[in-house]
């Protein structure tokens, strides 16, 4: 949006918490008590400002107990649900938090809204309904996935685009990467979440993933494991950085597999894992490209200049951690470290840390910005990842996709 909403204050608060920088936390605190206000006229977006905002909001308040973090979340959940006012009620992907006008994205196939955007409030609103007792918000969230489970999927696959008027899907593209990842996740996660009791959201994942697997990934002629993006029937060998989150995924749902398919999952994730690093080890700077190819003779290299940036993204050192959780492998430590040296060395800058236009390039130009997922996710697993399993233990705490822990609701 176009306001000081404060968006890195907010999604850093709970990595502060967890690294023990009490001072830092409090100032946090003292900031969003005094100026957190969103009667502001900004449109934002539905996705981010719940997985960000509402999310962060919620992890710090579970992680401190200061009420000022419940009463701020349950406000501004409260201005996004007039996106959900729309034909079918699958939301809009922006909403003004003054008016309540919500719209869709001018570049959405024949304007969709976009599965991975409606389809990741399901933590957060089940965990705002429990604090409140509030049933509205899950009922949200519920009719959603009752819709979705109504509609046919082309080849057992969700696309990505779902138009919120008409109840139809836009086209048919199908990405575990930007536009459907974190739907997938939060199914999943819903299952954790509940202490294992939805299983109707632990079948949605199973299908949804064995579909995946069936259509979208394959081996390389060099034997990198990969995901690629589904179009119109058509494979690309294409996978985007956002595409390494489910290494870990595939991690995190091993247990509790269909057909007791643990080991098969772990090493699902662990394949997945190694070829993300191989796509940050085949550059100059040693940190991954946006998107990497698999086609006539590149293996895990980005081809074209737009995609050869990297954005302080946390999706590979997501993975490292939760392959390190389930294994112990020490070979995700060190490359958590080799990634860390990189970050350091050439993201660095005298304001903080800025993302760099070509990993390809020995002398790299920033981008001049610091995303607020740098401090909410990117530095919280490479904290984790070389702490014990006794801080924040994956039976007690599911992270939603902004890396903010929310406690399994037993
Ligand atoms: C984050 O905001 C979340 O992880 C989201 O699910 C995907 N993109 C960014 C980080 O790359």
């Amino acid at each position: 949006g176009n306001s000081q909403l404060g968006a890195t204050i907010v999604d850093a608060l709970d990595t502060l918490y967890i690294m023990g920088l009490h001072d830092e936390f409090r100032e946090g605190q003292e900031w969003i008590d005094k100026n957190l206000d969103f009667s502001v006229n900004s449109e934002v977006s539905v996705f981010e400002v719940n997985i960000r905002f509402i999310g962060g909001l919620l992890a710090a308040y579970y992680l401190s107990g200061q009420e000022v973090f419940k009463i701020k979340a349950v406000q501004l959940a409260g201005k996004l649900l007039p996106a959900f006012n729309t034909p079918t009620g699958i939301p809009w992907a922006m909403v003004n938090l003054k008016s309540g006008v919500g719209r869709n994205w001018g570049w959405a196939s024949a304007g969709s809204s976009i599965l991975a955007e409606f389809g990741t409030l399901h933590m957060e609103f089940v965990h705002l309904s429990y604090l409140t007792g509030d049933p509205v918000y899950y009922n949200k969230v519920m009719h959603i996935r009752k819709l979705l489970q109504k509609m046919d999927r082309p080849n057992g696959l969700y696309p990505n685009y779902l138009n919120p008027r008409t109840g139809r899907w836009g086209q048919h593209h199908t990405s575990v990467g930007g536009l459907g990842d974190s739907f997938y996740e939060y199914l999943l996660k819903a299952w954790l979440m509940s202490d294992k009791m939805d299983t109707e959201a632990r079948k949605m994942y199973d299908d949804a993933i064995e579909a995946i697997e069936k259509h979208l990934i394959r081996k390389s002629n060099g034997g990198l494991t990969f995901i690629g993006e589904w179009k119109n029937g058509h494979l690309e060998r294409k996978m985007g950085h956002l595409t390494c989150f489910a290494g870990g995924m595939f991690a995190l749902g091993a247990d509790g597999s269909r057909d007791d398919k643990a080991g098969h999952y772990l090493q699902l994730g662990a394949e997945i894992a190694h070829t993300c690093h191989e796509s940050y080890d085949r550059t100059t700077l040693k940190l991954g490209p946006e998107a990497f190819k698999f086609d006539g003779g590149v293996e895990a290299v980005a081809v074209r200049q737009n995609e050869k940036y990297y954005i302080l993204r946390p999706e590979v050192i997501e993975t490292y951690w939760y392959m390190w959780r389930f294994t112990h492998d020490p070979k995700y430590r060190q490359w958590g470290w080799e990634a860390t040296q990189a970050i350091d060395k050439y993201c660095r800058v005298s304001g903080g840390f800025s993302g760099v236009k070509d990993v390809y390039s020995s002398s790299p130009t920033y981008d001049d910005v610091q995303q607020s997922f740098f401090l909410a996710e990117t530095l919280k697993y490479l904290y984790l990842l070389f702490s014990n399993d006794d801080l924040l233990p994956l039976d007690n705490w599911v992270f939603n996709t902004e890396a903010h822990p929310l406690p399994v609701l037993h």
